[in-house]
């Protein structure tokens, strides 16, 4: 198997858990609050401002693991490794390094910029299908020069997929958008030889179709992506909340956004499953990452949750604001199978 996620690491003990595999590290991310950001890491790693309710450790961290000893380089604010087909960055940008200008705002150019110099990347490295991007904002529903700053950062993100002639529907990366506590605006992507398969949910709007009262310009990204490193298939499930059509359903209901999220969940994980060749993906193998906006709902979630998705299923929960002011919770998820001769699969 080519690439696998270590979940739910303490930053403590990684050199006993790594055992000697460091050279192998893609890069990762380490969900804690600024103050308790202290380590300094050897390769790529997103740092998610983030409380994580319910958990004695005050953070924890994920990593990228692939087989064989990595490359890597950076430039200007972007870090990145990569094996021969899978490739993983992060970026931070300051956005007061964007001066304003007129017709834009600093954290419009800083996501226009970041997603330039993430696509220059993937072309000059060869490696250009962009699969999964997680990114994360300060002050996500704050409305400054009178639109909201996740409808800035979906300009700016726009205008890069279309400079770039990656067109800004369709074939388009799994995401997630994110609010935390403060610093830059922090990109973290994978990216691999071979394009992704994108996966859409028939009960939502495709999110780059949504209409224009959600902002001027559309989210890019699609509701799942399988992709295909060697022996492998991997889907990854976008960030997904009470959506229906392109409305949110349940406002102030948290447990029935709980509900319709699995239900959305369970529903691309249905299209995945006529696209996929290796066995079906199910609820209760996944690993979630929980965004909750208010840390206080996390013994509800956590009551609602095993009926849901299973009581063997991974969960991560994280405190981050959901780029919909009436939403207050979103999930994301990932699984990887196994695919080979063995399985009677052809090779994608
Ligand atoms: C939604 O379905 C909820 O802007 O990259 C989910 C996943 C959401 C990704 C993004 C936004 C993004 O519209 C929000």
């Amino acid at each position: 198997m080519n690439l696998s996620l270590l979940s739910s690491l303490s930053v403590h003990n990684l050199a006993a858990v790594l055992d000697g595999r460091q050279d192998c590290v893609l890069g990762g991310s380490l969900i804690a609050l600024p103050a308790k950001v202290t380590e300094a890491f050897a390769w790529p790693q997103q740092r998610l401002r983030a409380a994580l309710p319910g958990l004695a450790e005050d953070s924890i961290n994920e990593l990228w693991l692939a087989d064989t000893p990595c490359q890597s380089g950076e430039s200007a604010g972007l870090r990145w490794r990569r094996s021969a087909s899978v490739l993983f960055g992060v970026i931070e940008l300051d956005e007061s390094e964007f001066p304003p200008r007129e017709g834009s705002s600093p954290l419009q150019d800083a996501s226009a910029e970041a997603y330039r110099r993430i696509f220059s990347l993937l072309d000059s490295q060869q490696l250009p299908h962009l699969w999964r991007v997680w990114n994360y904002l300060a002050e996500i529903n704050a409305e400054t020069a009178g639109l909201e700053r996740y409808r800035q950062f979906n300009i700016g993100r726009q205008d890069s997929f279309l400079e770039f002639r990656r067109g800004a529907t369709g074939n388009v990366p799994a995401a997630c958008a994110l609010g935390v506590a403060g610093g830059p605006l922090s990109i973290a992507f994978m990216a691999g030889a071979h394009p992704a398969v994108p996966v859409e949910n028939p009960r939502q709007v495709s999110a780059y179709n949504y209409p224009t009262e959600y902002g001027p310009r559309s989210p890019i990204f699609s509701r799942a992506v399988l992709v295909y490193p060697p022996g492998q298939e991997i889907l990854f499930i976008s960030g997904t909340a009470s959506i229906v059509g392109h409305q949110t359903v349940h406002p102030g209901d948290l447990v029935g956004q709980c509900r319709e999220s699995v239900a959305n969940i369970s529903a691309v994980l249905d299209e995945a499953n006529r696209l996929a060749c290796s066995a079906p993906f199910v609820l209760s193998e996944l690993s979630y990452r929980i965004y909750i906006r208010h840390a206080a709902d996390l013994a509800r979630v956590r009551d609602a949750l095993p009926a849901l998705i299973g009581v063997e299923a991974a969960v991560v929960f994280v405190q981050a604001d959901i780029c919909r002011l009436d939403l207050l919770i979103e999930i994301e998820a990932f699984a990887s199978h196994p695919r080979g001769v063995a399985d009677g699969q052809p090779e994608k």
